[in-house]
Order: C-alpha cells, then structure tokens, then sequence
C-alpha cells in the first residue's frame, strides 16, 4: 500500500535545538506533525538510545508515524515505524529483510541517476535534496533546486517523494508546487528550541 506521507516532515536535531530527540518531539507533536524523524549524527548509540526510546513512545502514544535516520538496527531496536537511508547507509532491501514488509524505509539521493536507480528498491518513499542551500547537513551535496525536483517528480511517478534542505516558511510552497509530497525539514522547525511547537502549527496551517 502506498504510504501517505504527512505533508510537513520534521527531523530532530539535539545540537541546533539544545533539546533531547524525546522533547523535541513532544513539540512537533503539540505543534501538529504527524510524523518524526530522529536523527543523531554525535552521540554513541548507547548515549542516546534511552531517549530515542522515549521518544519513539510518545510518538506511539500520539499515532504518529516515528522514522530513526541511519541505523536499521537502532530503528527496530527502539521500535520505530521504519528508517531513513542514506547512500551510504545499509541498501533498502537488505533493511527491509531486517525490519519486514510493514517497516517505513525512506531513502535519499541526491541526483537524477540516484533517484532513477531508487526506483528498482522496494522503498516508502523517496527523499530530494538539497532543493535549496543548507547549513545544517555537515557535507551536503550539490543544491539540485526546483527543476530537478520537478524531474525527479516526473520520473517517479506514484512514489512518495520528499524534498529536503534549506526548506522555510516562505520557500515551502514551491516545493509542492514542484511535485513534493512532502518537506522535511529541520532548521526551520527546530532551530529556536523554545518555538518548536508554534512554528510547527504554522506550517501545518499554511501546507498541511
Ligand atoms: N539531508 P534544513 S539536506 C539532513 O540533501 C539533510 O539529503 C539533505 O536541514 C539532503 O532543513 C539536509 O535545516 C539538511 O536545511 C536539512
């Protein structure tokens, strides 16, 4: 079955918002998200698991859809509906043997020939990105902008596609108007931990 991705996809950040990934979620959800993706570039698994955990319980406790980026085996771990691949991560099918039919598997890419050969994997969705400038991915690859994604949109059809970096308040529509499914999302979100929540309602007002 196709997966209805939420319109507004926000990712966790501890470093830009000085908050565990369980309290950031707590405000994306109180904000509106109906999805979360975790994700920690830092810390030790052993460092974090225990709030990522937690996490993944409050987004059970609320029905949304909870997404650990990277690690297959932290996701099914900590029970999380599914995870988020990049490149050079595990290969999509090899984590959906791990995780099973019913896991959520997103993979990035980051050019027309990476999302081309996306399509042969058994994936939920697919992720676009950088549609725009970013500070926040430590080594982001080239900026692919509005047209790719528009080509990108063309080539895959009925998959779900994400786009991904440097999305705001302002440049959000342009995405959907592009063909995105959806607009992941951190800075914009989670930058000020303090507005997670607000800023949360209102994107989900203005796209959702
Ligand atoms: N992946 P912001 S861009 C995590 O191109 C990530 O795949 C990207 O953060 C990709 O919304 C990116 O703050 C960073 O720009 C997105």
């Amino acid at each position: 079955m196709k997966f209805e991705i939420p319109k507004i996809y926000p990712i966790t950040d501890v470093p830009l918002s000085g908050l565990t990934h369980a309290e950031q979620a707590k405000r994306l959800i109180e904000g509106g998200s109906r999805i979360v993706q975790f994700r920690e570039k830092y810390a030790a698994p052993r460092d974090w698991f225990d709030d990522l955990r937690n996490g993944v319980e409050i987004c059970r406790q609320s029905g949304v859809t909870s997404i650990v980026n990277d690690r297959v085996d932290i996701a099914l771990a900590a029970g999380a509906d599914g995870v988020h691949l990049g490149q050079t991560d595990l290969p999509p099918d090899a984590a959906r043997r791990v995780l099973g039919n019913e896991a959520i598997i997103g993979y990035s890419t980051h050019s027309i020939e990476q999302a081309i050969k996306a399509l042969e994997y058994k994936i939920d969705y697919l992720a676009f990105g950088p549609v725009f400038p970013t500070m926040t991915k430590e080594y982001p690859d080239a900026v692919v902008g509005l047209d790719l994604l528009r080509v990108v949109h063309d080539l895959t059809g009925e998959m779900p596609l994400v786009a991904i970096g440097g999305i705001d308040l302002e440049n959000a529509g342009s995405v959907f108007a592009a063909g995105a499914d959806s607009a992941a999302l951190i800075s914009a979100l989670i930058a000020d931990g303090a507005a997670i929540a607000e800023r949360t309602s209102e994107f989900v007002r203005r796209y959702a």
